[in-house]
């Protein structure tokens, strides 16, 4: 089974098919968690479903500080899935040297890894990211159909208005917690939330 190619997803969220996607998505999830458990390859993505949002808006907010590192933004769209959910989120690096997103934790999944979404031709494609790089004097970006943190085994449901704590470790700046809103998938289609 594979996911369709990434702009049918799109133009389907156009012509407002969004139920017919989530129902794709629900369907995908009997063989998710065999790929998840592999570790090894890359699995389909559901989030492949959800459009692009753009860069952080104006008007963007610091939701947390460490050291030269900001983490602006941080949203977790309601999965569409009981099991897993992505973390995004805008990091800016206010510092003279390189810094990277190197791990994260939060209370309400078992586990939350790094993972880097490649299109493939046939939708979206995912690997496992070791760390994601935040340039001096730039910013890097967690984003719907890109990079992400995945959250697994979810220990509840995740329900839009909600907060939830992430923990995120730096390589230089050190670790940080940030109160994260939980966000209608709805929210996404068509631009920021
Ligand atoms: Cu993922």
């Amino acid at each position: 089974m594979s996911l369709e190619p990434l702009r049918r997803h799109r133009r389907w969220v156009a012509l407002g098919a969004l139920p017919a996607i989530l129902t794709a998505v629900v369907v995908l999830e009997w063989v998710w968690p065999a790929g998840h458990r592999a570790g090894a390859g890359p699995v389909d993505h559901p989030f492949a479903a959800v459009a692009d949002t753009s860069e952080a808006a104006a008007g963007a907010t610091v939701a947390a500080r460490v050291g030269d590192i900001e983490v602006i933004d941080p949203f977790v769209p309601v999965p569409a899935s009981p099991a897993v959910a992505a973390f995004y989120a805008t990091f800016r690096n206010l510092g003279a040297e390189p810094d990277a997103l190197v791990g994260a934790s939060t209370p309400v999944a078992a586990s939350a890894g790094l993972h880097q979404e490649m299109e493939d031709g046939n939708g979206g494609m995912m690997m496992p990211l070791a760390r994601l790089v935040i340039p001096a004097h730039g910013t890097a970006v967690l984003r719907p159909a890109h990079d992400h943190v995945m959250l697994e085994n979810l220990r509840s449901a995740l329900v839009s208005g909600q907060t939830i704590v992430m923990t995120l470790h730096f390589q230089r700046a050190g670790t940080v917690e940030v109160s994260v809103p939980v966000v209608p998938l709805s929210a996404l289609v068509g631009g920021t939330p």
